[in-house]
């Protein structure tokens, strides 16, 4: 199944019923963890853990280092759904499956998402480690995940589920704001960047990054631009944001590894962890 078919709304319907009879608490804000950043699930008080198997249509990861879980509970006062791992389009996984938790959050109540990812640097002023705002996005991997019938059920406000939505705010100003205000007061550097979606799962080549940097990207990954496609579509608000675990291809003289990426993510998850956490009661809040 490519797209959205009208047994889909159904099916989320299906998975969301079935987390609800494991956690009762209406959850108001999604977050979804990248590569490398799924330790912040850790961060929930009193969790429920819910393996993503045990949901019915929940698309399972098949990449190292996205666990597969979804922790539900409270962090800093706010209910949270946690999502550590989420499924790629380049596992062979169809738009319908990479956006299926998106529309779950949405439809469990999440009014606003923090997505997070590790991606390569394009921006020369970016280093290994440097956490982005994500101000924009551009979607370079030839799917759209709302293809297909729209649904307007799909709606978590009046004005949303359109069959034509806007992108022009895909990224919430007011979140990077509080993004940027708490990164300042953490002392944390927190530029905001561009990023490019490919669809992988090869890095790219030299040649496509200077392309992209061209074409005003700052940031290049193979995730995201789904989700918040889906998000803008159910009308959640969106705050996004990168983890540079490596420079991207021809950046730096020397070949990019996965093992890398990884390493990143632990070497940062304090700032990481201490900007979420602080962050989150405002986000709920905005
Ligand atoms: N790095 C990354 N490209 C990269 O260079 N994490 C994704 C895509």
């Amino acid at each position: 199944q490519t797209t959205e078919t009208p047994d889909h709304y159904s099916r989320c319907l299906a998975a969301v019923e079935a987390i609800r009879a494991r956690h009762a608490a209406k959850p108001t804000l999604g977050i979804i963890l990248g590569s490398g950043l799924g330790n912040f699930a850790s961060q929930v008080e009193n969790p429920t853990v819910v393996p993503y198997a045990d949901i019915p249509g929940w698309p399972l990861s098949t990449v190292e280092g996205h666990s597969g879980k979804l922790v539900l509970g409270k962090i800093n006062g706010v209910e949270v759904a946690v999502m550590q791992g989420r499924v790629h389009a380049y596992e062979g996984y169809a738009m319908t499956e990479v956006t299926f938790p998106t529309r779950v959050l949405g439809l469990l109540g999440c009014e606003k998402l923090i997505v997070t990812n590790a991606a390569g640097g394009i921006n020369v002023s970016y280093g290994e480690g440097t956490l982005v705002a994500i101000s924009d996005h551009i979607n370079l991997t030839g799917h759209n995940a709302a293809l297909g019938p729209n649904e307007p059920r799909f709606a978590t406000k009046p004005n949303a589920g359109a069959r034509f939505f806007d992108m022009t705010t895909a990224y919430s100003k007011t979140l990077r704001a509080l993004a940027h205000a708490e990164a300042e007061k953490q002392n944390i550097p927190l530029p905001e960047g561009v990023y490019l979606a490919v669809l992988g799962p090869s890095y790219e080549t030299a040649a496509e990054i200077r392309a992209f940097r061209t074409l005003g990207a700052d940031l290049v990954g193979m995730s995201t631009v789904h989700e918040v496609i889906i998000a803008r579509h159910m009308g959640l608000e969106v705050l996004g944001l990168s983890l540079v675990t490596n420079m991207a291809a021809g950046v730096l003289d020397q070949a990019i590894n996965h093992e890398e990426v990884m390493e990143i993510g632990k070497r940062v998850e304090r700032q990481f962890t201490s900007l979420l956490v602080a962050l989150i009661p405002q986000v709920s809040a905005a």
